[in-house]
């Protein structure tokens, strides 16, 4: 792994005390909580929504789609729920940022909430495509509780004559007001962001221009494909440095570089444990994560561990020279 793109983010931080850092993330934070993003191939949301038999993927996320069928985005709303999952090492680092006051504000894209379950706190998040946090009726407005959206989408098994087989069916979650459908407060394609998302941008584009400060912008996790989101590191002060950590080159990033630009190209949670050592933050991020701190070795483990490391070394009779 080349951890220059780390260990620059690093030095900057330990150099700047009070440089404080803004997020921009992705789909690609909560692949390692086990939920799919978009467009990876193979394992994509877009490359598995085949099943759902829609007209083209993105039509999951259409307004004018979901009026008409809303059953594939029920289907899929089912499986992302929020409580199945839990956040990943990454989300935590965000959270340990929180703890020692060098966070600035974290965007993002994700609507699983796993922002909320790693416990950040809501004045420092932007969910810029809304989430499942909240529920309401796309006529009367009506609200939901995450409880009571989730109940309405309980699967109801139907009974047939004698002979033939049960069949797990599931309702459409619909008003108990008005009678048309209930959706969590997630943007699709065709419906505008948040004002929040704007609002926050604007002021946030003036704090990032205060130069003293020598704060930091980190994208993680995202093919920056989806705007206005996707213009946000393009808005970026020239002053302030861009950090990109994803699997590929993405965005801005890949059509006007800018020399002081650093990447660091793999995965976010092996980006989180490494970032955590350098900046000797391994503690609190284990603590959140919920690992037990490692057992001290006894003295035979030592032993064991003292031998491998001389064989690593290849410390033999065979080597010795003459
Ligand atoms: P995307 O277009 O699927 O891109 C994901 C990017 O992350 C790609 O460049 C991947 O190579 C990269 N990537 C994947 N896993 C990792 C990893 N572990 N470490 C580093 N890089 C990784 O997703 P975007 O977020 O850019 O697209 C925006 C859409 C995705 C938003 O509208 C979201 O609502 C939507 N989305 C959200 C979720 C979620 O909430 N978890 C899941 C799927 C899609």
């Amino acid at each position: 792994m080349d951890r220059v793109g780390i260990k620059k983010v690093a030095e900057h931080l330990k150099q700047n005390s009070d440089a404080q850092v803004i997020f921009m993330v992705g789909a690609g934070i909560s692949t390692p909580c086990g939920i799919p993003d978009f467009r990876s191939p193979k394992t994509g949301l877009y490359s598995n929504l085949s099943r759902l038999g829609l007209p083209f993927p993105e039509a999951v996320f259409d307004i004018d789609y979901f009026e008409e069928n809303p059953k594939p985005f029920y289907t899929l709303a089912r499986e992302l729920y929020p409580g199945n999952f839990k956040p990943s090492r990454f989300h935590y680092l965000m959270k340990v940022f929180e703890e020692k006051g060098r966070l600035h504000r974290v965007y993002t894209q994700n609507i699983d909430t796993l922002e909320r379950e790693a416990t950040i706190s809501e004045k420092y998040l932007v969910e810029a495509h809304g989430s499942f946090a909240s529920n309401e009726c796309i006529s009367c407005s009506k609200s939901y509780s995450v409880d009571r959206f989730k109940e309405k989408l309980e699967p109801v098994k139907i009974q047939h004559k004698k002979g033939e087989k049960d069949q797990i069916e599931f309702e459409y979650a619909l008003c108990d007001k008005c009678d048309s459908l209930v959706k969590p407060s997630i943007v699709f394609f065709g419906e505008s962001l948040p004002a929040r998302f704007f609002d926050t941008w604007e002021k946030d584009l003036e704090w990032l221009k205060d130069k003293k400060k020598k704060n930091l912008v980190i994208v993680v996790g995202t093919s920056l494909s989806v705007y206005p989101f996707a213009s946000l590191p393009s808005e970026v002060p020239s002053e302030v440095p861009r950090v990109l950590w994803n699997y590929e080159v993405v965005g801005d990033f890949h059509l006007n570089p800018r020399s002081s630009d650093v990447i660091f190209k793999g995965s976010s949670d092996e980006a989180a444990e490494e970032l955590a050592m350098e900046m000797g933050w391994n503690e609190e991020l284990r603590k959140l994560v919920g690992e037990e701190e490692p057992r001290p070795m006894d003295a035979a483990e030592e032993v064991a561990a003292i031998a491998s490391e001389l064989e690593q070394l290849d410390i033999t009779n065979d080597n010795k020279e003459e």
